[in-house]
């Protein structure tokens, strides 16, 4: 749907835009626009996206849904986890967060006024299995029939992520979890259950969010749910479980899916950039890449841990089968990655690994949360490594965004140039990888909303719309108007 379907009144009215004072979009913006009298082309044809560069916004289903209790959701582990004093830095939980849950009508109506064409949601696991395991919750799968239908009614292709970190605390109480293969099995019967039911009209799923963090976080330091503190051959167990579920859920996609169905991870990559565009550095850069990422991208692609990790581990590597192995590099579609921030400058070294990780100067920036730093050339480099090292020929960007200070300006806009400057520059990074041909299908911004951002509570925002999490009320911070126009134009606005 174009958008001069909309006059000018209605769509600032359905969008928002009116409130911030941004002036509309010219009918077809296209084409690059020129000065006239200075002749300088902004934007041209150059400095474009490929056509049919896939433009969408992304969210998590505890992160904004709310409505925890409703129409039979179980309990997961992180609203277990919000109860733990300390555990979150507002001490709040996502009882209500955005109430996406119920506004999600409104919420297509933004993605809609954006421009954008796709929309990544997760499945919550405790609504369409309250136990986990055994019989299903139809009215928690009501609620994705109802999200997919309107998204598809509004011209917005749905991408379905079905584990976004929010476990069945029956699973956690009855298995421990992730420390048990378990969980990988059941994790498989739940996707096999919703791509059986969403797979007529979700074409693409994504298994697991982020294995790495859900691993680190979630069960080395104890930052994220369940909050445990394993040695180090638990936590190199808990991987492996988490590889494994990725690979059996793979599977039951593909053995229940309709035909079309496509299915790969999201993976927040450890993202090693060369200090220096020089080759050695850039080899380097990938030596590290495939290293750092052994237990997660490296053995879903290559179907083996890597000798350096198992020599690493030693007594403390994770217990496989070669069956096991070959399950977790079943053959995907696509590589999902969530790009935020370089983990490491990376020098080539004549050492044993072929490569030194630099740290990072006290003087290097960063955004809103600390541990956001501006790293542009991440959405080039990560992209680029993966599509190498694995011949890679699809790839979504999943994620990219940034939190901000965000304070309302007097007239209550938010005027987010510093999300704004993160994005230009990402954005800018990432149309220098589509055009050498790095192939990058699509961008799904994070987020399209503030939301709960788990041990931050909602003391960091993500959104391109502000949220006021007293009315729930959403307005559009600037950064929604450069993101409108980039997609209009399919080109950096
Ligand atoms: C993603 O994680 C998540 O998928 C998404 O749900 C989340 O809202 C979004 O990004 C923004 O954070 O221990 O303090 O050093 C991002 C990757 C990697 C970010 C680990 C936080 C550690 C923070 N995360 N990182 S800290």
């Amino acid at each position: 749907m174009s958008l001069k379907r909309f006059s000018r009144r209605q769509f600032g009215r359905i969008a928002g835009w009116s409130a911030l004072g941004m002036p509309m979009l010219s009918a077809s913006s296209g084409l690059a626009q020129s000065d006239q009298a200075t002749g300088i082309r902004n934007q041209g044809a150059s400095s474009g996206f490929p056509n049919g560069f896939l433009w969408g916004t992304a969210t998590s289903a505890y992160q904004v849904e709310g409505a925890v209790s409703e129409d039979g959701r179980g309990p997961s582990i992180w609203d277990r986890f919000c109860q733990t004093p300390g555990a979150i830095a507002d001490r709040s939980n996502g009882d209500t967060a955005t109430d996406h849950y119920r506004r999600y009508k409104e919420d297509i109506q933004i993605m809609k006024s954006l421009g954008t064409k796709a929309y990544r949601f997760s499945v919550a696991w405790p609504r369409v299995f309250p136990e986990g395991t055994g019989s299903p919750n139809p009215k928690g799968l009501d609620f994705y029939n109802r999200l997919v239908d309107e998204l598809s009614a509004n011209g917005i292709t749905p991408f379905a992520t079905l584990y976004h970190w929010d476990l069945p605390q029956a699973l956690q109480d009855r298995f421990g979890g992730w420390t048990s293969r378990d969980t990988s099995k059941a994790f498989a019967d739940y996707a096999a259950h919703v791509t059986e039911r969403l797979s007529d009209r979700v074409k693409h799923f994504f298994t697991i969010n982020e294995c790495s963090r859900l691993v680190h976080l979630g069960h080395g330091i104890g930052a994220d749910a369940p909050g445990l503190k394993l040695p180090q051959s638990g936590l190199n167990q808990v991987r492996h479980h988490v590889a494994l579920g990725h690979g059996l859920a793979v599977q039951a996609i593909r053995a229940h899916g309709s035909a079309a169905t496509k299915v790969g991870p999201a993976e927040n990559a450890v993202s090693c950039i060369p200090a220096i565009e020089t080759s050695a550095d850039i080899r380097a850069a990938e030596t590290a890449t495939r290293e750092l990422n052994a237990g997660y991208l490296t053995v879903m692609m290559e179907g083996k841990y890597t000798d350096a990790y198992l020599t690493r581990a030693g007594r403390d590597a994770p217990k496989f089968t070669a069956e096991e192995l070959r399950i977790i590099s079943s053959p995907i579609d696509f590589v999902g990655l969530n790009v935020y921030t370089p983990d490491h400058y990376v020098v080539a070294a004549d050492n044993e690994r072929g490569f030194t990780l630099l740290p990072f100067p006290p003087s290097f920036p960063h955004m809103q949360a600390a541990w956001l730093r501006p790293g542009p050339e991440a959405i080039y480099w990560v992209p680029r490594h993966v599509a190498k090292l694995w011949n890679v020929k699809s790839i979504y960007i999943t994620e990219n965004g940034t939190s901000g200070s965000d304070q309302p300006a007097a007239d209550g806009t938010v005027y987010d140039v510093d999300r704004i400057m993160y994005l230009r520059n990402y954005l800018t990074q990432l149309q220098r990888a589509t055009s050498e041909g790095v192939p990058v299908l699509g961008y799904f911004l994070w987020s399209l909303m503030d939301n709960f951002e788990w041990s931050d509570g909602y003391e960091q925002r993500f959104g391109i719309y502000h949220v006021d999490f007293d009315s729930k009320r959403r307005t559009p911070k600037l950064s929604a108007a450069f993101y409108r126009e980039t997609i209009a134009k399919n080109a950096v606005a």
